[in-house]
């Protein structure tokens, strides 16, 4: 993508018919080749005399004065638009035909079609964006909701780039004390006072640590937070995901291991998606395909951020179910674990007070009825709305959570060889290190492949 000097040009709307559909065009001769091809209703009105951010009502003809469509020109002047560089953004009549002659007419006028991404990578060749504000702005355009849709503007405006920042203005005070200190070695003379540096890795490797454990939080918010519903036969699982889900896509029925295959359904709580898996839940049984069914519970709750265990609080014995989450909490630690007591329409034969107490999230509920099920909805949406609210900025991309974790490791390394007072030198090798990696987020620091790779996933037009 460096033949930067082109004018590009791509449809930014959907193919296909709408009421209008944006062309944008983008480079130093963009506004003059335009100009070339339209006749405005003002006679003798001259876009190239236009001020930057105005509209311009008229046409657009081929070359034999063939009328093509009326438009609107919108005119953006370098290097105050996207990209930085001279743009026009055509509004034409959404159809097809006018789509496809209108770009045809401007590729007969010397301009070419754009690349996927092509616009973003010339607003960040010219400093418009960095890059985890590129990354962003492509996740804004995919994302289905409002969270995720909060999370990418937040890092459009830039958060994310000022705490990494932040972070290696800080690392680079650092170096150069320790740099001071090895100018003036052979003077014997100490100029930062060693439990202050060492406090202040410290301080560094925690809001690293911090962006680094967001990480699990965006990941699982962008591609929606996965909740598997486990336990006994017959305990009511699927009568409690059909409700969630509010449709009968789960077989129901008093016979026990009723359903085999994991079952899966989508809701959106708070602006949060949820997928919620039905399963054969998790007993031993001599049935071939039960116990596949089994298999593929196991499987499954390795990728799922929620355990939701249910028992039947009327039916089960006490001792087995006590025995049941301990084992789920020790096998699971990091997953958040609900815990439902259900069909408590019929009299319980135990009595819950302890595991109220014990457990965080335990409800008692039965499953028939749709507003107890929205009680535990309704707790699942405040954990996740909570955890995002603690944290300041979200991590999402991986490129980046592997770019900080690198860069945590080599601060690390410096910190042990501070401690057991090894040479400024090495220490120096490592912070430098440290702060490359953390370059390559915003990419002041940046490789031809990651770019190639990043703005590959951009469609184009954008
Ligand atoms: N009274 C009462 N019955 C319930 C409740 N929830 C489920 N049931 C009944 O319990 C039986 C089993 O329900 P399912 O939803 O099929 O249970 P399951 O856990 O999916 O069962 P398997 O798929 O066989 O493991 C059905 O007859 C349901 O109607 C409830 O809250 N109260
Ligand atoms: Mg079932």
């Amino acid at each position: 993508m460096l033949d930067n000097d082109d004018t590009i040009v791509a449809l930014a709307t959907p193919i296909g018919s709408s009421a209008i559909s944006v062309i944008r065009i983008s480079g130093e001769n963009s506004i003059s080749i335009v100009e070339n091809i339209f006749v405005s209703i003002k006679p003798g009105k001259k876009l190239e005399k236009q001020s930057t951010h105005t509209i311009h009502l008229g046409s657009l003809v081929e070359e034999n004065n063939n009328l093509l469509d009326q438009v609107l020109i919108s005119i953006f002047k370098s290097p105050f638009s996207y990209t930085g560089e001279n743009m026009i953004e055509i509004s034409c009549h959404g159809s097809y035909y006018i789509q496809q002659k209108i770009l045809q007419l401007l590729i007969r006028k010397g301009i070419r079609l754009a690349r996927p991404g092509e616009f973003t990578f010339r607003a960040f060749i010219n400093q418009k964006v960095d890059l985890s504000q590129a990354e962003a702005i492509a996740d804004l355009i995919v994302s289905e909701n409002k969270i995720c849709h909060e999370i990418s503007l937040q890092q459009i405006k830039g958060s994310l780039s000022q705490t990494i920042k932040d972070l290696r203005k800080k690392l680079l005070d650092f170096a150069s004390l320790l740099e001071l200190e090895l100018d003036f070695s052979e003077e014997n003379v100490i100029f930062a006072k060693r439990s202050e540096l060492f406090s202040f890795l410290q301080e560094l490797k925690e809001i690293l640590k911090d962006l680094i454990e967001s990480f699990s939080l965006g990941n699982a918010i962008k591609k929606g937070i996965y909740v598997i519903i486990i336990g006994e036969p017959n305990v009511g699982k699927s009568t409690f995901f059909n409700q969630v889900i509010q449709e009968d896509r789960s077989i129901i029925s008093h016979i026990e291991g009723t359903t085999r295959d994991c079952v899966e359904g989508e809701i959106i709580l708070n602006g949060i998606l949820f997928h919620f898996l039905d399963t054969a839940g998790i007993r031993e049984t001599e049935d071939p395909i039960e116990t596949m069914g089994v298999e593929k519970t196991m499987e499954r709750i390795e990728e799922a951020q929620v355990i939701l265990y249910i028992f039947d609080s009327y039916n089960q014995k006490k001792q087995k179910i006590i025995s049941d989450i301990k084992e789920i909490h020790t096998k699971y630690p990091l997953k958040n674990i609900f815990v439902i007591a259900n069909k408590s329409d019929i009299s319980p034969i135990h009595d819950f007070e302890n595991f109220k107490s014990e457990i965080p999230y335990f409800f008692e509920i039965s499953a028939k009825n749709y507003n107890e099920v929205k009680r535990v909805l309704n707790a699942l949406s405040s954990l996740f709305l909570d955890k995002l609210k603690k944290k300041k900025i979200v991590v999402t991309q991986y490129r980046h959570y592997e770019a900080l974790k690198l860069s945590l490791r080599e601060l690390s390394l410096a910190h042990h060889a501070f401690n057991k007072g090894l040479s400024v030198d090495l220490i120096s090798i490592y912070i430098k290190e440290s702060l490359r990696y953390l370059g390559e987020i915003t990419g002041e620091i940046t490789s031809e492949d990651i770019l190639k790779n990043i703005f590959s996933k951009f469609c184009i037009g954008k």
